[in-house]
């Protein structure tokens, strides 16, 4: 795959996605002034992202594997249309080195990185490898490839618990926990037969394991002209099954020195594969706020909007000018962040029944607005939900000055919600929004999974957790006027504030 990209000025771009981010990316390019061509499916007749794009050309049948990953389509309406960029969006094509590599070798900008920066990043132990030659703190591990003998004798120096990767792995296959020397071989033959299952590759390694870590990311952006620099970390650990539900910018635990470390390595990752466009370093942290390289996302991210808010830069604007040739309009010393963000993930999932997905025809759908709110999606009134792409159907951003306003302004923003025709996970997002646990940013990975139940709405310390978002609010100055306490949602059931402010006198 080659180090080449093509860069240059552009007049008309090519949106290879559907969705909220296929209309993100098409209101970034109305700003400034370049055309747009949507593509869709069977499915997509009617979404908004053909509504909103100055043309539109159908792909082919509904399954993705037929019409969005099918890149001689995508080269195709290029060709047809005239237009000469083509920008990715997340999932489908956008981690795929040979679409990049494709889209190069037609002529066309792709906007995003290089093949060659996709390729190694997609490859995990590349990824270590190249990142840690260039000084970035990886977890502690074996190279893929040695005998269980070989690996047993480095088990016992790395220390257990561990935990076993596939080499060519990705979303958690292949993984498998081991707490002991005796749980190891029987570890490694199942992860290696997943793996070759799974991937067509075999070849497995051991990581040390952290335990109760927080999943926290970069957001860089780089130029071709030599400039790198990084946009602070967002939090992301509340997930469940590899599937982010709530990010935040920033982090409750990493205060400006950390930051200024944690994007220092950063762009340290970035600069070793020559990374241009929008990017993001994951990393690990323990509960001593050591860090450990995880993988690099070499794409625009779901999340990204809460650093927009935050930081004040338009990363999909700022990737439309990177892949036209210009250099970043900012410096690292003009990054400032200033407030919180926070984004809930709005599926068509049943939170009441492990999260089953819901389609069927959106018959209602008000969106929340006013003060700090921004909702990104990709459907409105009449739009049918099908079993075809992912649940996520908008994604709801909150900002305040402080973590407290931003929670508020959520919990205001999630009542005001009203969609209708397909079951949502507008619930779960509520029940967070007043868990102790969340508004005292208590939390890991596994919170999500281990910790977090639906069941609980009538527990006894639904005041106290009340209370406590209204402390965090008062802690950061702000002075909040009405509070909703969990288990206690009706209309009728409003808490207000002034009854804590007694509890104070
Ligand atoms: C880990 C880990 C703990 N220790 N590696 C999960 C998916 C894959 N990309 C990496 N993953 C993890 N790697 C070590 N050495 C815990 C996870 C992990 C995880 C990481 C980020 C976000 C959510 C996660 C959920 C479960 C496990």
């Amino acid at each position: 795959m080659s180090n080449a990209l093509i860069t240059k000025k552009f007049d008309k771009l090519l949106v290879a996605n559907r969705g909220e981010i296929a209309v993100r990316i098409i209101r970034a390019c109305h700003e400034l002034g370049i055309r747009t061509v949507a593509v869709f499916s069977d499915a997509d007749r009617n979404a908004l992202h053909v509504r909103y794009a100055d043309e539109a050309y159908h792909i082919g049948p509904s399954p993705a594997r037929d019409s969005y990953l099918v890149i001689e389509k995508i080269l195709d309406v290029a060709r047809r249309s005239g237009a000469e960029a083509i920008h990715p969006g997340y999932g489908f094509l956008a981690e795929r080195a040979a679409f990049a590599q494709a889209v190069t070798d037609a002529g066309l900008v792709f906007v995003g990185p290089s093949p060659h920066a996709i390729e190694i990043m997609g490859d995990k132990q590349e990824a270590r490898k190249t990142v840690a030659a260039a000084g970035v703190p990886i977890v502690p591990g074996t190279e893929p490839g040695l005998s269980d003998t070989e690996i047993a004798a480095r088990a016992e120096a790395i220390g257990y618990p561990l935990l076993v990767k596939a080499a060519a792995g990705g979303g958690g296959k292949g993984m498998r926990p081991v707490h002991d020397a005796a749980a190891l071989p029987d570890a490694l033959r199942s992860a290696r037969r997943e793996a070759e299952a799974a991937f067509g590759d075999g070849r497995v390694y051991v990581e040390k394991m952290l335990v109760n870590a927080r999943h926290i990311e970069i957001q860089v952006m780089a130029d071709i002209h030599g400039n790198t620099i990084h946009l602070g970390e967002r939090e992301c650990s509340l997930q469940r099954r590899h599937q982010k539900l709530i990010e935040e910018c920033p982090s409750f635990v990493v205060d400006e020195a950390l930051r200024q470390r944690m994007g220092a390595v950063a762009v340290a990752a970035a600069q070793a594969v020559n990374y241009v466009s929008a990017g993001t370093v994951e990393f690990l942290m323990d509960k001593d706020k050591n860090f450990y390289f995880l993988e690099m996302n070499t794409r625009l991210q779901v999340e990204h909007p809460v650093t927009e808010l935050v930081t004040g830069v338009d990363i999909v604007q700022e990737m439309l000018r990177v892949a036209r040739g210009r250099r970043l309009r900012y410096t690292q010393e003009d990054v400032k962040m200033k407030g919180w963000a926070i984004e809930c993930r709005i599926n068509a999932e049943d939170p009441y029944t492990n999260f089953m997905p819901s389609t069927g025809r959106i018959s209602t759908n008000v969106l929340p607005s006013g003060p700090g709110i921004r909702v990104d999606t990709g459907v409105y009134p009449g739009y049918d939900i099908t079993p075809h792409y992912d649940s996520m159907i908008s994604k709801l951003i909150c900002y305040g000055e402080t973590r407290g306003e931003a929670v508020l302004r959520m919990r205001r923003a999630l009542e005001e919600y009203r969609i209708m025709g397909v079951k949502t996970n507008i619930a779960f997002h509520q029940h967070m929004m007043d868990s102790h646990r969340f508004l005292t940013a208590q939390f890991d990975t596994s919170f999500v999974e281990e910790r977090f139940s639906m069941d609980d709405r009538a527990a006894p310390d639904h005041l106290e957790a009340a209370i406590a978002a209204v402390l965090v609010a008062h802690q950061e100055g702000l002075v909040a006027s009405t509070i909703v306490a969990p288990g206690e949602r009706d209309a009728s059931n409003w808490k207000y504030l002034s009854r804590w402010e007694r509890l104070q006198r």
